[in-house]
């Protein structure tokens, strides 16, 4: 397509989420590194796939703050734009994050929340079931039920726990939401009550740095966290990486005749 061909019609506008969510900082990023005359609207996760499925039902242009895994590549027919500057840097890792002392505090949850390991489509699973309407916490029961040779995996070997609350933190990304509630699923069935705290990224981060939570799944790194993870990671422990092969970037349904984020220039 012709370079801002449809700069008017998406009224020089990005769809974002939450303000905190990384990836909006990469899309400020973006908008200086391709020097764009666009506005990053700031809204939530839902609102934002909303006015995607709006777009989409009217065949209208939208450009949006995308990550995956995540439902929304195999509901629509999206693509991501390029970006041959990097502003959303390569493909990273999710990240186990808990607090100092959990170790010896809940050594049996601890030891599931290090072997908690999967995969994109695993994922993206329990997202699109919840998507299409079953509970967060029963589409979570479901695919611990139907996995169980996956989920043997983070358990086994590993004592029950005494009914201990365990407290995790997220921020209600969809990705998040999935996780999160697949790996307290997990944690109930092992022992543990469990109890959620959807935060805002930096305090989600700042609550595990400061043992107010004791763990979160959520951490995308090395690029889309990097700054709130540098300015915390003396105080927290890093579990390492829960599932490999994310990505953050700019999506736009495919019915457009752009491919980069440099069609977007006036
Ligand atoms: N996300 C989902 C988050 C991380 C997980 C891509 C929206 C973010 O941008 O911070």
């Amino acid at each position: 397509g012709e370079a801002g061909a449809y700069n008017e019609e998406l009224d020089y506008t990005i769809t974002g989420i939450d303000a905190g969510a990384g990836v909006m900082a990469s899309a400020e990023q973006a908008i200086e590194d391709y020097d764009l005359d666009f506005d990053l609207q700031a809204s939530s996760d839902a609102a934002m796939i909303g006015a995607l499925d709006d777009a989409i039902n009217n065949e209208e242009p939208i450009v949006v703050t995308a990550w995956d895994p995540h439902y929304k590549f195999a509901e629509h027919d999206l693509k991501y734009l390029d970006d041959p500057e990097g502003s959303f840097g390569e493909a990273e890792d999710i990240h186990t994050i808990v607090r100092d002392g959990l170790e010896e505090d809940m050594p049996e949850a601890y030891e599931i929340l290090d072997n908690f390991h999967w995969e994109g489509d695993h994922m993206e699973e329990v997202m699109l079931d919840i998507y299409e309407g079953t509970a967060e916490e029963e589409a979570a029961r479901e695919w611990v039920d139907n996995n169980e040779d996956i989920v043997e995996d983070w358990v086994d070997g590993v004592d029950e726990g005494d009914g201990e609350t365990i407290e995790l933190t997220l921020v209600a990304w969809d990705s998040e939401i999935a996780s999160t509630n697949v790996i307290a699923q997990v944690l109930e069935d092992h022992g543990f009550e469990v109890e959620m705290s959807a935060l805002e990224a930096n305090h989600m981060f700042t609550s595990v740095a400061n043992g107010d939570s004791d763990a979160m799944v959520a951490a995308w790194l090395p690029g889309t966290h990097e700054a709130y993870y540098e300015d915390m990671e003396d105080d927290f422990v890093d579990l390492g990486a829960n599932l490999e092969g994310a990505a953050i970037g700019l999506a736009v349904p495919a019915y457009m005749d752009i491919d980069s984020i440099e069609d977007l220039q006036d």
